[in-house]
C-alpha cells in the first residue's frame, strides 16, 4: 500500500475496494462491480437518471405499484413483518406501506448503516405506530432477522430490478438465499425489467444529457479519489449497449487511446478501443423470470406489467412448511 497517496483513507472498505480494482483491472476482459458505482456523487447522478425521459424503469415500476396497491394490501397477512433487501428506493417502500396498514414491522436491510438509522427515523415520523427495525448488512449475504419479528409472516421486498445486476446463476441463488432467510409460507414481491425493443433499451442508457455517461465515468473519478490512481476522464468514453444473445444491456467504459495508468502501485495497460466492463443489466420476459424463479424454490403466484409491457412485478410464493414457525402466511 505504500503507492498511495498520504491524504487516503485506507479502512477495510477501502482495502476491499482497492483488492476489487486491482483484480479486476489486471483481468482479461477487464470489469469493475457495478456495486461501486454509488459513492455519494454516485447515488445522487443515480437519482437524476431515475427521472430521465429515456429510463423508463423507475416511473414504470411505480406506476404498477400504484395500480396494483389494493393488490398488495390484500397479500399482506395481517401483522406481516415486510423485508425490503436493500432500502434505496423510499418512494416504492412508501407506497407499500401507505396500503399495507396492518403490518407487524418495515425491516429494511442494507448495507450502510448511516443511510438505514437516518431512514429508519424518518418512516417513524411518518408511520408513527409502525414498528421499523432496521437491519444493517449486505443483503446479498446470510444475515439475521430480528428478534422482535420471528412469529410474524413475512413479506420480502425487492424492487427496481436490481436483481437485474446479478447473473442469471447469481440471481437464482439470490433468490434461493432469500427463501432461506425469509422461510416457509414467504411471500417475495420482485421488480423485474423486461427485454423490449432495443431501441427504447439503448436509449434508456444512452440518455440526451449524458447523465448516465457520467454515472459510468464517475467509477473512474471514485478510483482516482479513494485509491490515487490518475485516470484521465477525457481519454474514457462511456458505452452501452444491448447484447440480446445474452439478454442484457452492457455498459463499458472504453479506453480512447492507448496508455497506462498506476492503480495501487499495478500498471494497467489499455489498448485503444479496449474497454472496462462496469455493468450488466439483464433484462427478463414474464416467462424466463418465472422460471428462474421456480427453479430457485419460490412460486410464482401473480405478475403485474404495465400497458406497454416495459417492466414487470412478481409475486412468488413458498409453500407453508410444517408450521415450525407458528404462524401461517395467509
Ligand atoms: C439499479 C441496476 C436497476 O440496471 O437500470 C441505471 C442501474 N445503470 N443506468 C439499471 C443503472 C445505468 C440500474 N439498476
Amino acid at each position: 500500500m505504500t503507492a498511495l497517496a498520504r491524504k487516503i483513507v485506507i479502512d477495510s472498505a477501502t482495502t476491499e475496494f482497492a483488492t476489487d480494482v486491482v483484480a479486476g483491472l489486471t483481468a482479461t476482459p477487464k470489469r469493475l462491480s457495478p456495486k461501486y458505482f454509488y459513492d455519494h456523487t454516485g447515488s445522487a447522478l443515480f437519482e437524476q437518471i431515475t427521472e430521465l425521459p429515456e429510463y423508463y424503469p423507475t416511473r414504470t415500476e411505480i406506476g404498477i405499484l400504484n395500480a396494483h396497491a389494493a393488490d398488495i394490501a390484500a397479500l399482506m397477512p395481517q401483522g406481516a413483518a415486510l423485508v425490503e433487501f436493500g432500502s434505496g428506493s423510499s418512494t416504492k417502500t412508501r407506497i407499500v406501506l401507505s396500503t399495507a396498514r396492518a403490518l407487524g414491522a418495515y425491516v429494511p436491510v442494507d448495507i450502510s448503516a448511516q443511510f438505514l438509522q437516518q431512514q429508519a427515523m424518518e418512516l417513524r415520523r411518518e408511520y408513527p405506530t409502525l414498528k421499523v427495525l432496521p437491519v444493517a448488512a449486505d443483503f446479498t449475504k446470510p444475515f439475521e432477522l430480528p428478534d422482535a419479528m420471528r412469529m410474524m409472516p413475512r413479506v420480502g421486498f425487492f424492487p427496481g430490478s436490481t436483481i437485474g445486476n446479478f447473473e442469471p446463476h447469481e440471481a437464482a441463488a439470490f433468490l434461493r438465499h432469500a427463501a432461506r432467510i425469509l422461510g416457509a409460507g414467504a411471500t417475495f414481491i420482485v421488480g423485474v425489467d423486461l427485454v423490449k425493443d432495443t431501441t427504447v433499451l439503448q436509449k434508456a442508457y444512452n440518455d440526451s444529457q449524458q447523465v448516465t455517461a457520467k454515472f459510468n465515468l464517475n467509477l473512474l473519478t471514485r478510483i482516482n479519489r479513494e485509491l490515487g490512481a490518475r485516470f484521465n476522464l477525457a481519454c474514457f468514453e462511456h458505452h452501452a449497449f444491448f447484447n440480446r444473445e445474452r439478454s442484457r444491456i452492457e455498459m463499458h467504459l472504453a479506453s480512447l487511446k492507448r496508455q497506462r495508468i498506476k492503480v495501487c502501485g499495478e500498471c494497467v495497460e489499455f489498448r485503444a478501443g479496449e474497454t472496462i466492463h462496469t455493468e450488466s443489466s439483464y433484462k427478463y420476459s414474464v416467462e424466463s423470470f418465472g422460471a428462474l424463479a421456480r427453479g430457485a424454490g419460490w412460486t410464482p403466484a401473480t405478475v403485474w406489467t404495465d400497458a406497454d409491457n416495459y417492466f414487470s412485478v412478481h409475486v412468488l410464493t413458498l409453500p407453508n412448511g410444517n408450521g415450525r414457525r407458528g404462524k401461517p402466511a395467509r
